[in-house]
C-alpha cells in the first residue's frame, strides 16, 4: 500500500458556471468560488476539480478552448485565479484543473493558422484529409454532429472533430504540438496546481490511415471507437507526457476514459507511468441500451456485478455517481418522487459508492441531494449535445422519444445553478441565471440543510470525514457479501484488525436481510434510520464497525 494524498482526499467537482455568481451577470465565476471556500472547507473536502475555466467561445461550455493560459472573461482574471489557488491551499484544499487536449476550439490561434494553407507551420497541428470524392474522408460519426468531418473550402480539405465542428481534434502525431502541450501543462503545475482531470485522454491517438469504422449501424455515420479509443500510440503519448510533466511531482492525473473496460483499464494505471486514476463509463451506461438516450431502468444486480468487477480489476478506482455530463444521481439511481425517499436514497447512495475502495468524487449539489430539472421546452436547454439531439429528433420525427431522453439523461440536469438558499435565484445570483434554477430550490438548498441536523448535507459531511480519515475505508481490502441478493448491496472493508461492513437496501421497499448476529453487537458508525434487526426501511443504509476478534 502506497499512501498518496489523492487517495486520502475526497474530491469536489465544481462546475464554475453554475456555482456562485459574484458580479451580477447570472454566470458563476472565480470570485464566487472564493466566497465559498469556507463552505468547501467546512464540508471536509480536500481537493477541488474545476471544470474548464480557460478562455473559450463556449460552444461546449469551456470544452472548446481558445487559449490554454487565459481565464475565460466571464469567470474573471488570472489574478482571481491566483487568489483562488492561494485561498484553497490555505485551507489545505488541492486544486485539480481540467485538461482538454484531444481538441481545441476552432478559434484557437493554432487552428486559425492551420486552416490558412496546406503549408502553414500549424497545418499539422490538426487532422486534415482530402475528401472521398465529394464525401467525407471516412464514415466516422461525431459525438455531437452526424459526421466527424467538416469541409473547409479554403484548402479543399476536411478536418476531423470527434465532438462539435468548433472542436477540431489536435494531431498528437505532431511532436511540436506535443511539446507545446507539455510546456503549457508545466506552466500550470509550476503555478501550483495539483493535478489534472484529462478530458477524453484515451482518444488522443487515432489509427494511422483513419480507416472506416466497421460496426454496422443505421445511417451513414458510425462510432469508430475501435479506431480512436485506446490505440497503442495513446500509451506512448501518455508515457511521454508523464515523463515531461509529472514524473518528479506529487501531482494527480485522472483520465476521463470512455470505452474503457475492466479488461484494458489496468494498462492505463498499472505501471504508474501513465495515469493515476481513470473515470470509466460502464456505470453511466447501465441504464441505456442503444446509446445514452435509449433509457432502460437501473438494475441493482447489474450494478453490483459492475462495481464488484471494477473493485477487482484495478487497484484504485475513481468513485462517482454523476458529473457535469450526467443526470443527477438521486433522480437516476434513487427516488426523488417524495421527500422522504429523496433524503433516504441520497444518503444510501452516498455510502454505497463512496465507501468502496478508491478516490471519491462528489459533484456539486450531490451533497444536498439536488435533482433533475423538469424541463418543459427546448428553449430551456443550453447544452450543445441536447440541442443537437433535439434538432435531429425534429428532422427524424422522434420528438417524444427524444424528449424522454432529455428529461432522463440530458446534461443540463447537472448544470442548473447550485442552490444556496431560498431567495430568488437560490442565492446563486441576484439576476436571471444563464440557465434556470431548479423549481425545488425553496426546499432543497444549503442554508436549509445546514439548519436540519438530519439533512443529506450533514450526513455527507460525516461521510466525507470518515472517508478521509478511516484507514480502513481508504486502504482496506474490499470484500463483497450477499452477492446474489437482488435488493441489498453489502460489502466489507478490512484493514489490519479493523473491519467495517456496509449494508444498503437499494430498493424503495421494506426488505429483510438475515445477517450474522455478531455484526449486531457492534457500533453503527453511520446510518440513515435508527434501526437494528433484520428489517430494513426503504433505502436504509447501515455502516457497522466490527471488532475483528468477534467477526
Ligand atoms: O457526455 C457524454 C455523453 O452524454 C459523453 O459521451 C461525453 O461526451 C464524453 O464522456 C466526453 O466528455 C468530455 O468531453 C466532451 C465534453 O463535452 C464533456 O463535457 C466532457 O466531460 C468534449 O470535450
Ligand atoms: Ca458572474
Amino acid at each position: 500500500m502506497i499512501r498518496k494524498w489523492w487517495k486520502e482526499s475526497v474530491v469536489y467537482q465544481l462546475y464554475p458556471r453554475s456555482f456562485k455568481d459574484s458580479n451580477h451577470d447570472g454566470i458563476g465565476d472565480l470570485k464566487g468560488i472564493i466566497q465559498k471556500v469556507d463552505y468547501l472547507s467546512w464540508l471536509g473536502i480536500k481537493a477541488v476539480w474545476l471544470n474548464p475555466i480557460y478562455d473559450s467561445p463556449n460552444d461546449d461550455m469551456g470544452y472548446d478552448i481558445r487559449h490554454y493560459e487565459k481565464i475565460m472573461n466571464e469567470f474573471g482574471t488570472m489574478d482571481d485565479f491566483d487568489e483562488l489557488l492561494e485561498k484553497l491551499h490555505q485551507h489545505d484544499i488541492k486544486l485539480i484543473m481540467d485538461l482538454v487536449v484531444n481538441h481545441s476550439s476552432d478559434e484557437h490561434q493554432w487552428f486559425l493558422e492551420s486552416r490558412k494553407s496546406k503549408d502553414n507551420p500549424f497545418r499539422d497541428y490538426y487532422i486534415w484529409k482530402k475528401g472521398n470524392n465529394t464525401k467525407e474522408p471516412n464514415n466516422w460519426a461525431s459525438f455531437f454532429t452526424p459526421s466527424a468531418w467538416t469541409y473547409d473550402d479554403n484548402t479543399d480539405e476536411w478536418y476531423l472533430h470527434l465532438f462539435s465542428e468548433k472542436q477540431p481534434d489536435l494531431n498528437w502525431e505532431n511532436p511540436t504540438l506535443r511539446e507545446d502541450i507539455y510546456s503549457m501543462i508545466n506552466r500550470w503545475l509550476d503555478k501550483g496546481v495539483d493535478g489534472f482531470r484529462m478530458d477524453v485522454i484515451n482518444l488522443i491517438a487515432k489509427k494511422v490511415g483513419l480507416p472506416d469504422a466497421t460496426k454496422s449501424e443505421d445511417g451513414p455515420y458510425v462510432f469508430a471507437d475501435e479506431h480512436f479509443a485506446m490505440q497503442p500510440k495513446m500509451h506512448e503519448h501518455l508515457q511521454e507526457m508523464r515523463e515531461r510533466c509529472f514524473k518528479h511531482r506529487d501531482s494527480m492525473c485522472v483520465g476521463e476514459t470512455p470505452f474503457v473496460t475492466t479488461k484494458n483499464a489496468l494498462s492505463l494505471v498499472e505501471s504508474g507511468k501513465e495515469l493515476d486514476l481513470l473515470f470509466h463509463f460502464e456505470l453511466m451506461d447501465i441504464d441505456s441500451r442503444n446509446g445514452k438516450w435509449d433509457y432502460i431502468p437501473f438494475d441493482i444486480v447489474k450494478f453490483k456485478q459492475l462495481m464488484i468487477s471494477w473493485q477487482k480489476a484495478i487497484p484504485w478506482n475513481s468513485l462517482f455517481w454523476s458529473n457535469h455530463d450526467q443526470p443527477r444521481a438521486v433522480s437516476r439511481f434513487g427516488d426523488d418522487s417524495n421527500e422522504l425517499n429523496r433524503v433516504q436514497s441520497a444518503k444510501m447512495l452516498g455510502v454505497a459508492m463512496h465507501f468502496l475502495k478508491g478516490t471519491s468524487f462528489i459533484f456539486q449539489g450531490e451533497e444536498i441531494g439536488m435533482t433533475n430539472y423538469p424541463f418543459s421546452k427546448t428553449e430551456e436547454l443550453r447544452d450543445i449535445e441536447s440541442l443537437q439531439f433535439m434538432k435531429n429528433a425534429v428532422q427524424g420525427d422522434f420528438v417524444d422519444f427524444a424528449w424522454r431522453g432529455i428529461l432522463k439523461k440530458g446534461r443540463d440536469n447537472a448544470r442548473t445553478p447550485m442552490q444556496w438558499n431560498d431567495s430568488l435565484y437560490a442565492g446563486f445570483s441576484d439576476v436571471l441565471p444563464w440557465i434556470n434554477v431548479n423549481t425545488n430550490f425553496k426546499t432543497i438548498n444549503v442554508e436549509q440543510a445546514m439548519r436540519d441536523s438530519n439533512s443529506i448535507l450533514h450526513f455527507y459531511k460525516r461521510l466525507i470525514e470518515l472517508k478521509s480519515t478511516s484507514l480502513t475505508l481508504i486502504y482496506g481490502d474490499f470484500e463483497p457479501l450477499f452477492v446474489d441478493n437482488d435488493s441489498f448491496f453489502v460489502y466489507k472493508r478490512s484493514y489490519k484488525l479493523e473491519q467495517i461492513v456496509v449494508i444498503c437496501n437499494m430498493t424503495k421497499e421494506i426488505k429483510f436481510l438475515e445477517y450474522p448476529d455478531e455484526w449486531r453487537s457492534h457500533s453503527m458508525i453511520l446510518s440513515n434510520t435508527f434501526n437494528d434487526g433484520n428489517q430494513f426501511q426503504p433505502y436504509e443504509v447501515r455502516v457497522l464497525m466490527i471488532n475483528s476478534n468477534h467477526a
